[in-house]
């Protein structure tokens, strides 16, 4: 399993071990929940799916409707573990208007899926990824990132 060990005595370690996804990650939970990174504290990089069955993740920031995003259950986590209610999804950490668990990738074990408002994401031009916070049952934080590709696109300097 992906577990970071979060204390303040590693946190240099642990940033250049798992990338600047995490170290925005870690930016945000410190003001959003609070959280001190005491030793004990993990972390566990989850497999998520911004729109499952879709790639490119194409997402209009002014669509009325939702981003359907499945937390994936791997040999080493079991998405039925994580507390929906804690799950926070975007930029403006969305709280997902309906989710449930279902075998969402069709490989036999059973996921959660999850739809965010995406007027609620804060989702906008110029973003290319976007995270997903929350925790399981028992309290463990997890984290998982995906690709973004903004619709209409938006033009940029060399294409
Ligand atoms: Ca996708
Ligand atoms: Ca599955």
């Amino acid at each position: 399993m992906k577990r970071v060990l979060f204390s303040l005595l590693m946190l240099a370690t642990v940033l250049s071990a798992v990338g600047a996804g995490s170290l925005a990650y870690f930016s945000d939970t410190e003001t959003s929940s609070g959280n001190t990174f005491t030793a004990g504290i993990w972390l566990i990089e989850v497999e998520i799916d911004i729109k499952p069955g879709s790639f490119p993740n194409s997402i209009n920031p002014d669509n009325e409707g939702v981003i359907p995003v499945a937390i994936l259950t791997t040999a080493d986590f079991n998405a039925v573990d994580v507390n929906p209610d804690t799950v926070r999804f975007g930029p403006s950490r969305a709280e997902a208007s309906h989710w449930a668990l279902e075998d969402v990738d069709k490989d036999g074990d059973i996921d959660m899926i999850l739809h965010f408002n995406t007027q609620d994401t804060g989702i906008a031009a110029g973003v290319t990824q976007a995270e997903l916070v929350g925790k399981t049952v028992d309290g463990t934080d997890i984290h998982g990132i995906d690709s973004v590709n903004i619709v209409p696109p938006t033009v940029t300097p060399g294409d």
